[in-house]
């Protein structure tokens, strides 16, 4: 069954990513061509499990929306708001923290990974899925665009709303559809066992609004094999070089080159120029667009979305609190 209602959001802790493109953004942009609903989030709240910065997050913030409209995210057709400017967000995760079980939170490899990483490990990492569920939910959404990075944690959301739906006895939250692409799991350039991703360094990945020599720089530095050799299957270096040329648009290249490494035969610095090209070309029009773009117009559209997103929010928030029996007019009634 198709979605209704898409939601999706995106953290701001640095530079968008070729990864959070193919994997989730650039299915943002074309499910707005279809009749569900879009409703996309900078989740600012969820930043900050990660650490404070109140210097840099607002900045962020605004820098990620401008980023993401000048991928092609149009703020009059899709919603595009920032989590926290919508409060009911952190007020509908406290609740779903009495419905989440902790077991299942424990078995989340997002927080084994970050966790393993973090000097201070906060409780909000751990719950940060949670939150994600209130995201979801408080918009009733059924279709959720992201990397399969997110696959577990939409588990949880399905979970926890058919938890929900079970002791209120009511049919109330839908079942979250997880909405994946074919590129679902980006790999790192410089480690391309590991999927890309900003914490991990910035040779790790290629930022969408990097000037064209760095991102040239950053692929020809790629990680992949001795080549020379026959073989079955391409290395995950080669793989992902390979994914991310047919990605950008040149599938006969990326076909060619693959059989070309299979045999053995391929230099791999003709692929990388290949892959550099296809994914400068692809990324100059998002540049050329994020230059036009005033953080003036930016406080304005996020203005109005938040305002958007609050109609839908707040009217959920009153049956939910309801629902559980919470509330000035649970008591007053
Ligand atoms: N490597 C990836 N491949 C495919 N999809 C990816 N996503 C992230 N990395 C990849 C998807 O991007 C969306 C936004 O995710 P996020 O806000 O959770 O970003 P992130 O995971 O924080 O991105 P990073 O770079 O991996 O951040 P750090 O290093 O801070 O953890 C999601 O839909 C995600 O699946």
């Amino acid at each position: 069954m198709s979605a209704t209602r898409i939601f999706s959001g995106i953290q701001p802790t640095g530079d968008l990513h070729l990864g959070n493109y193919f994997g989730a953004v650039r299915n943002w942009v074309a499910l707005q061509e279809g009749a569900a609903d879009t409703i996309y989030c900078v989740v600012d709240y969820h930043a900050i499990t990660g650490g404070i910065d109140a210097d840099v997050l607002p900045e962020r913030a605004l820098q990620l929306a401008g980023d993401l409209v000048a991928c092609g995210i149009d703020p009059e057709r899709s919603i595009l708001f920032v989590q926290s400017h919508v409060p009911e967000h952190t007020e509908l995760a406290w609740v779903f923290n009495a419905f989440a079980a902790f077991g299942d939170l424990s078995r989340m490899t997002q927080f084994k990974d970050k966790s393993g990483r973090a000097k201070h490990v906060s409780s909000g990492l751990f719950t940060y899925p949670v939150l994600q569920a209130a995201d979801i939910l408080l918009y009733l959404s059924d279709g959720v665009p992201v990397g399969e990075d997110q696959s577990q944690h939409l588990e949880l959301t399905r979970s926890i709303a058919r938890r929900f739906n079970q002791v209120v006895g009511e049919d109330y939250f839908p079942d979250v559809q997880t909405l994946l692409t074919e590129g679902k799991r980006i790999m790192s350039l410089a480690d391309p066992e590991r999927k890309m991703s900003k914490s991990l360094g910035d040779k790790h990945y290629v930022g969408l609004m990097e000037p064209p020599k760095r991102i040239a720089k950053k692929i020809r530095s790629a990680v992949t094999d001795a080549g020379g050799e026959a073989r079955d299957e391409l290395s995950p270096g080669v793989a992902n070089l390979v994914g991310l040329l047919r990605l950008a648009g040149e599938h006969a290249a990326a076909d060619q080159y693959a059989e070309e490494a299979k045999r053995g035969d391929l230099l791999y610095g003709h692929l990388k120029v290949a892959v550099a090209d296809a994914v400068v070309a692809m990324l100059e029009p998002f540049q050329e667009r994020r230059a036009q773009l005033s953080n003036a117009d930016l406080r304005d559209l996020l203005a109005d979305g938040a305002s958007r997103a609050s109609a839908i929010a707040k009217p959920v928030m009153e049956d939910v609190r309801r629902l559980i029996g919470v509330g000035a007019r649970s008591i007053n009634r």
